[in-house]
């Protein structure tokens, strides 16, 4: 009888178990992506930042903060088109389904396998906000709700708080209608892409105008951010290729780079930036009202850094830290609160993360890793190398690699006009600091003096053992990935 009992409650209780584990709602995704934010504007990477993000502060601080979170590159000048193909798909960069690599290297129909596609098929309510174009449109359409508009205005109705509206309307309409099913919701943002028309307040905030004549400099004002600790009033050499656009035709900045141009620009770029974590604000708010908070995970991203200013430099396509780096903060079930990796991700492994987080399986065309274990903190990286490219333009133009501290970037452009090679160790000199940055006309303008050793380190004669070594690193990266280009000096017979 006691027998007949204990068997007769382990065949109740593990129907029990199994249930209540189908039955345990799926968490929620929210993927916060902004259009060309630098992680060095954020106080969580950049504690001597000027801009004021007091809801991405709090984010960090109740999740996780990645440090070496990188976009893998772009074959064109609009960096954001292949870097939000590879978010969608998981596929590296030369094998998307555009770009050179397209016909070798690419599976057909690969929308029905990207973010919303695979989430739709395991029963989530996707729904998406965010600009218009430079975007992957075949995945984009696979939302099954999808209000996209590119809004850079310094208004409600033409910037950044459209966005929020969209997912606030969505989230009241699943409310109204009682809905249970899991979500994911892709809210990005249009800014603060140029051009960067803040609101009347966050201007007066920081000092800036939205200055529209090229012929005037913006008024000079105490309250503009300081320059950046790495500004340069040109880049060393030719970076990129003639008409490059971010270089020469953003509105308010144009080819200028002088301290007021910039200053003023930085002021624009954080206004913008700050109505962001406003908008973020308003959403995460409403989500903790829905008692939705706890069984999401949130997620705040980029496409790609940006310069603005930086190494005299305005755009994103160039490799140094600020532009290559994107910034990524998670907060979700299981995750630390304040803590943070080095992780070594790129954007494309958000996929196969999104589908180990809730439990479903990456589609087979997915190339990326996830990175699950390191947001539980049983690992503190997926890999070991890091790659990127910058190959508008003139080809093959700009590639990086790095491992542990050591960074190299390598520069073929203008035909081979421009061939430069720069090492930098990323722990004795996080902001890539060049002999430029050491004249005293930089100096006393940006208020930081470098140390000596703070330098490129490609022409050092110490260093020459560990040149050779990133760049063997960096052959065999270009060959792993179907890199269609080779450098000048290296081998092209496997091409
Ligand atoms: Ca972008």
């Amino acid at each position: 009888m006691k027998l007949a009992t204990s068997f007769l409650a382990t065949l109740i209780l593990f129907p029990l178990v199994t249930t209540q584990a189908s039955d345990s709602p799926k968490p929620n995704i929210l993927f916060i992506i902004a259009d060309d934010q630098s992680p060095m504007d954020l106080a969580v990477y950049n504690p001597q930042t000027s801009l004021q993000t007091p809801v991405l502060d709090k984010l960090a601080a109740e999740g996780m903060v990645i440090e070496g979170a990188y976009h893998m590159g772009a074959f064109q000048g609009a960096v954001c088109t292949p870097s939000r193909h590879m978010i969608m798909s998981g596929r590296t960069v030369w094998h998307l389904p555009i770009g050179p690599g397209v016909d070798r290297h690419c599976p057909p129909d690969l929308e029905q396998n990207t973010i919303p596609a695979v989430f739709n098929r395991a029963g989530y309510a996707t729904m998406r906000t965010c600009k218009s174009g430079n975007s992957y449109e075949a995945a984009n359409k696979q939302f099954t709700v999808r209000h996209d508009a590119s809004k850079r205005g310094g208004t409600e109705e033409t910037g950044s708080a459209w966005h929020a509206e969209q997912v606030l309307n969505y989230l009241h309409e699943r409310e109204a209608n009682r809905d249970t099913k899991p979500f994911l919701i892709y809210f990005g943002f249009s800014h603060p892409h140029d051009t960067r028309d803040g609101t009347p307040e966050l201007l007066a905030q920081y000092g800036a105008v939205n200055h529209t004549d090229k012929d005037s400099l913006p008024p000079a004002n105490d309250k503009q951010p300081p320059l950046p600790s790495n500004y340069l009033p040109a880049h060393p050499f030719p970076d990129g290729h003639p008409g490059l656009r971010d270089e020469v035709a953003v509105s308010g900045v144009w080819d200028k780079r002088d301290p007021r141009t910039i200053r003023n620009e930085i002021g624009r770029y954080n206004a913008c930036s700050e109505n962001i974590d406003i908008q973020i604000g308003r959403v995460l708010e409403k989500l903790a009202a829905m008692d939705e908070l706890d069984n999401t995970y949130i997620i705040y991203t980029s496409d790609h850094g940006i310069a603005v200013g930086r190494h005299g430099l305005q755009g994103k396509q160039n490799l140094y830290e600020h532009t290559w780096r994107v910034p990524f903060i998670v907060k979700g079930p299981g995750i630390q609160p304040a803590s943070r990796a080095t992780g070594n991700i790129y954007l494309l492994d958000t996929l196969a993360t999104l589908c180990d987080l809730v439990g479903i399986e990456a589609p087979d065309s997915n190339e990326g890793i996830s990175f699950k274990s390191v947001l539980e903190g049983k690992r503190s990286t997926i890999r070991d190398v890091m790659y990127g490219v910058y190959s508008g333009g003139t080809k093959p133009g700009m590639r990086s690699v790095r491992q542990g501290d050591w960074k190299l970037i390598e520069y073929d452009g203008l035909d081979g006009v421009v061939r430069e090679k720069q090492l930098f160790n990323l722990a004795e000199n996080p902001n890539e600091f060049l002999g430029q940055h050491h004249a005293p006309s930089v100096i006393a303008l940006t208020g930081v003096t470098p140390e000596a050793e703070q330098v490129n380190l490609a022409g050092d004669p110490r260093y020459a053992d560990k040149l050779a070594e990133m760049e063997t690193l960096l052959l065999a990266e270009m060959r792993r990935l179907d890199d269609p280009y080779r450098l000048w000096y290296q081998p092209t017979d496997d091409l």
